[in-house]
């Protein structure tokens, strides 16, 4: 009997700055009614979709960036979308800014039928902590989020082993190697990723190019399936890209989006695919070999001194 876990990608077009958490609920919930329709059994979401991806700003006003984040989860605008899920027999990877006493992070939970069955905190945050002179764009998830504090856990749901990343956390290589090493199955990832902000004057299609690449490679590599969302369009005059896809650990994208708006992708993932590739090209136990790898973990920057 093969094992098999049908995921859908429910991909957000853009939360504008006067979009309220109940409006963009019943977006989520819409989107969610459609992949359970299609017998999807879970849904990823993308990161930070309660709200509109505020670090695009510098935002001095505590109380205005509070705002944007969740002191508790379900809150009373969220809660619709947890009973939602456990009526309909599902789960969801939701991501959102979080308040945890003072503390804020940039966050995801695994919320099986109703239930949280995992949070991660993400740990890669890119761009500033402060205004870059020049640039087109300001990104400045570092004035916004403290490191995540969590690790990379994989949760045993009931059909398989799930993680969770976020956003940035998909172009580091580690990222999937630290679940690779704990037999994930699904890596299910959300990002904002706006156009302009690479490096200045890079060609329009890199971002795209960039995204599915580092997709791509890390679920070949770590012999898991992908499951990203992206939040897409145009928010507060900001375009960010699409190409939400579920990734086999073939490397191959099964399915993506091709709007930049509320989109639901889905695909019955044969999570024994994997085996192949894990009893032998990628077998780790066999083939690793980490008494050469200690640079990795010894080494924050590249240092032109060999080891
Ligand atoms: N966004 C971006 C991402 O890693 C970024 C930051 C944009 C990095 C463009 C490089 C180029 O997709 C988040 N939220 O991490």
């Amino acid at each position: 009997m093969k094992r098999t876990l049908h995921l859908a990608v429910a991909q957000m077009g853009p939360i504008q700055k006067n979009h309220t958490r109940s409006e963009v609920v019943a977006r989520l919930s819409e989107l969610m009614r459609d992949a359970a329709a299609r017998g999807a059994r879970w849904i990823t979401f993308p990161e930070l979709t309660l709200t509109t991806f505020f670090p695009r700003w510098a935002l001095e006003d505590p109380a205005e960036v509070h705002a944007y984040f969740e002191r508790e989860m379900p809150g009373k605008e969220t809660q619709p979308l947890f009973d939602l899920a456990r009526k309909l027999g599902v789960g969801f990877y939701l991501g959102y800014a979080e308040l945890d006493g003072d503390r804020q992070f940039n966050t995801s939970i695994l919320v099986d039928r109703g239930e949280i069955i995992g949070k991660y905190r993400k740990i890669h945050i890119p761009g500033d902590a402060e205004p870059q002179e020049g640039y087109p764009i300001q990104h400045l998830e570092k004035k916004y989020f403290l490191v995540g504090d969590l690790g990379f856990p994989v949760y045993e749901a009931p059909e398989a082993r799930i993680g969770m990343c976020i956003c940035n956390d998909r172009r580091w290589p580690e990222t999937y190697r630290v679940m690779g090493l704990q037999s994930v199955d699904v890596v299910m990832v959300g990002y904002n990723t706006p156009i302009a902000y690479g490096r200045r004057g890079e060609p329009a299609h890199l971002p795209f190019l960039h995204n599915h690449l580092s997709l791509q490679a890390s679920a070949y590599q770590n012999t898991c399936w992908v499951a990203a969302a992206a939040k897409a369009g145009v928010e507060e005059g900001i375009p960010m890209i699409g190409g939400s896809c579920i990734v086999a650990p073939t490397g191959e994208i099964a399915v993506q989006a091709l709007s930049e708006d509320d989109e639901v992708i889905n695909y019955v993932c044969d999570l024994d695919m994997a085996n192949g590739y894990r009893s032998n090209i990628f077998n780790f136990a066999r083939h690793r070999r980490p008494e050469h790898y200690q640079a990795i973990v010894e080494r924050v920057g590249a240092e032109p001194t060999s080891l």
